[in-house]
């Protein structure tokens, strides 16, 4: 049997609305607080046993419509063996950023070995799951891949890359052309591992503007959603903060195009075309509220959605940390009231 999810993202008709949320596993939960008690993020991560937990818990707590893989973005950069910690209450930091053409080597090929306990934990949830729901891939964009490695951590502007696209364009497009080669290799390994979709997070883009993204980043994502396509499993291609070239992040490419909370998502939708289907579009801040708000933000984004095939119901970005789980709980209980597919 085919997977709502799945019939959604090829826009197929489906009974409900599936809903799945971005960071939808994590510290808000209990659950994930009590198992990284005296963990680090990345010796969770690098089990099979805890990745096949974390990974599932939310799924179990709120019965969504999907899973998605437990890792982080940087997980694939172990595979070519690059250092980089995931710092508590911080996130990514690389000890030795990339900053110049010399050290392109760095990202080297892709061995997949290197990652193993992944693709084993793929395996594993999928034998969890047995089929009841469908496992979401995922991996960083290029642009969003190079911002973290230039700048060596998070940021409000990562403008060591931002700096590098114009003053260094050669070497800062073969390093994307490079993180392309990485991220299919990747990809492609968690699909033959058995995930049921994949997930492109291009989470910093909106730092460009159009005809940089055009000029620049498009020919990359072009050959990076191209070579996925034969894949045979959907792609959605999720890039907040890019309202003001979205036509350009569809023309990209990817089967599922996910909206940020910014704009209304029939507005989105009209520009991305109808031969996309489209994943969003709730503000996470209504999480935090929960009742009214939340319901009437959720009528909203259905109204939007108008029952069209092709919609997967999600928020405009991650679940935030200060998110009471019994909101989430809310949520999804509302939409499976009131998320009934139209005519
Ligand atoms: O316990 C902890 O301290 C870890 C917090 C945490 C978690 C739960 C991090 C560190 N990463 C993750 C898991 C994670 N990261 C998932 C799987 C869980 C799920 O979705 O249910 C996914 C898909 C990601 C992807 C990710 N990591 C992105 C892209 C998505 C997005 O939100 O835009 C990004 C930008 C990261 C970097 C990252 N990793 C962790 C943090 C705190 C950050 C953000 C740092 C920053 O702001 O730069």
């Amino acid at each position: 049997m085919q997977h709502r999810l799945i019939a959604a993202m090829r826009r197929e008709k489906v009974d409900r609305c599936p809903v799945w949320f971005m960071r939808q596993a994590g510290r808000y939960m209990p659950e994930y607080q009590a198992l990284r008690q005296g963990r680090s993020f990345m010796e969770m991560a690098r089990s099979v046993e805890l990745c096949t937990q974390i990974t599932l818990q939310p799924v179990r707590a709120f019965d969504l419509d999907a899973a998605i893989l437990f890792a982080d973005i940087m997980t694939p950069l172990e595979a070519v063996g690059i250092d980089f910690d995931i710092v508590g209450g911080e996130g990514p930091v690389i000890e030795e950023p990339l900053t110049q053409a010399s050290q392109l080597g760095r990202v080297g090929s892709f061995d997949a070995a290197r990652i193993g306990y992944l693709f084993e934990a793929i395996r594993q949830i999928q034998h969890e799951l047995a089929g009841q729901q469908p496992l979401i891939g995922f991996a960083g964009a290029p642009f969003t891949m190079a911002c973290y490695l230039m700048e060596g951590r998070g940021s409000r502007d990562f403008m060591q890359a931002r700096r590098a696209l114009y003053e260094a364009p050669e070497f800062f497009g073969e390093l994307l052309a490079r993180l392309v080669d990485l991220q299919v290799a990747y990809l492609r390994e968690q699909a033959r591992a058995g995930v049921d979709a994949l997930q492109v997070f291009d989470s910093w883009i909106g730092l460009l503007d159009g005809p940089s993204y055009r000029r620049v980043v498009l020919p990359h994502m072009r050959r990076l959603f191209a070579e996925l396509s034969g894949l045979g499993i959907p792609v959605v291609h999720f890039a907040p903060g890019s309202a003001a070239f979205l036509e350009s992040i569809a023309e990209a490419g990817g089967d599922v195009i996910g909206v940020d909370w910014r704009l209304p998502l029939d507005e989105a939708w009209s520009r991305i075309g109808a031969d996309k289907a489209v994943q969003g579009n709730l503000d996470p801040a209504l999480l935090l509220v929960g009742g009214e708000p939340l319901r009437r933000g959720i009528d909203e984004v259905l109204r939007c959605a108008a029952g069209r095939p092709g919609h997967i119901f999600n928020l405009g970005h991650g679940v935030h940390r200060q998110t009471p789980p019994s909101h989430v709980a809310e949520a999804v209980q509302y939409l499976r009231q009131v998320g009934v597919a139209g005519p």
